[in-house]
């Protein structure tokens, strides 16, 4: 079992990648660690509680499941320490188990969007984006993939050898021929890190060149988010904070070295406005944009924003 500094280290440099994966380890770390805490008087396992939910949550600014998930693990109503840790264990069981039934139906929701014959074109690599994938094709839909690269981690490695594995034909891009490939597609779905109050779409960078090229070829946009995605803060006006990472992800240094007037800009994730999207489909249906305020009342309740 990772302790909560192994799981931290693993979200920071990705070895635990993706909004759905980071939120299920970090729930599952803050339980652990709660237990470890538990000789502790009251005050010190508050103290250090808030101490560890920090440093997951300080990991990666830009997908809200990592906050959520601490939120909704961490919170309790007790004035002992043992019955504290008892309601986060509970509460950790309960989010582990929401989140991965939650793939499933956002698998059985989306692929009523795909029809036989489909070309979907998806982004990065997104468990929920791919769980809507191999659904449409386990219910015998013959459907092909267009998966784009994702510079610069190259996510789409990942993406197409899970489709591959699973039998499904697919066809890698790099992220620049995203516009005149989509002539080819029928729809496009992707995966998200964080929805915002008013419908935006916070996903790896280049989304919404897909989403735009999508628009422009009147094709649909179809976004696979969990309830845990929504973004409450931004309910208080807040910004979803965009990841900037290392130069040495885009560039090898030593080359870098050589050229002094040149900087880079590696932006890991980028905002599609709602009017780009179609559909957002939780486990707990399939929504427009414009009802993100009612997901994130209704599923994740407002006090999650300390409103
Ligand atoms: C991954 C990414 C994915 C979302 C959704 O970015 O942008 O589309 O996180 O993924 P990174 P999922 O590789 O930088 O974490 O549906 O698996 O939660």
């Amino acid at each position: 079992m990772d302790d909560l500094n192994t799981t931290a280290e693993k979200i920071r440099t990705m070895e635990i990648r993706g909004a759905g994966r980071i939120a299920v380890a970090a729930s599952a770390a803050l339980r652990d660690h709660a237990k470890k805490l538990k000789s502790l008087p009251m005050k010190e396992f508050e103290i250090k509680l808030e101490e560890a939910a920090k440093t997951l949550v300080d990991t990666r600014p830009t997908a809200v499941s990592l906050p959520n998930a601490v939120a909704l693990t961490k919170r309790h109503s007790s004035t002992n320490v043992y019955a504290a840790i008892d309601e986060i264990d509970s509460n950790a069981e309960k989010f582990i188990k929401n989140a991965e039934e939650a793939l499933d139906k956002i698998g059985r929701i989306g692929a009523e969007r795909i029809h036989d014959g489909d070309v979907i074109m998806t982004h990065c690599n997104s468990h929920a984006a791919i769980s809507i994938i191999k659904t449409a094709f386990d219910q015998g839909k013959d459907i092909s993939v267009i998966a784009t690269e994702s510079r610069p981690r190259r996510q789409g490695f990942i993406t197409i050898r899970e489709l591959n594995d699973y039998g499904i034909p697919t066809t890698l891009i790099v992220d620049s021929a995203v516009r005149l490939t989509m002539k080819k597609v029928d729809l496009v779905v992707v995966g998200a890190d964080s929805i915002s109050v008013n419908g935006a779409l916070i996903n790896k960078i280049g989304t919404s060149q897909l989403a735009m090229a999508a628009q422009e070829a009147r094709r649909n946009v179809i976004v696979a988010a969990e309830t845990y995605k929504f973004s409450p803060r931004t309910l208080l006006g807040e910004m979803v904070e965009i990841e900037d990472r290392s130069s040495e992800e885009v560039i090898d240094p030593e080359i870098l070295k050589e050229l002094p007037n040149v900087k880079v800009s590696n932006p890991a994730f980028d905002v599609t406005p709602a009017e780009y999207i179609d559909l957002i489909i939780t486990e707990v249906g399939a929504f427009p944009p414009a009802m993100a305020f009612t997901v994130i009342r209704d599923y994740l309740g407002l006090e999650i924003a300390d409103i």
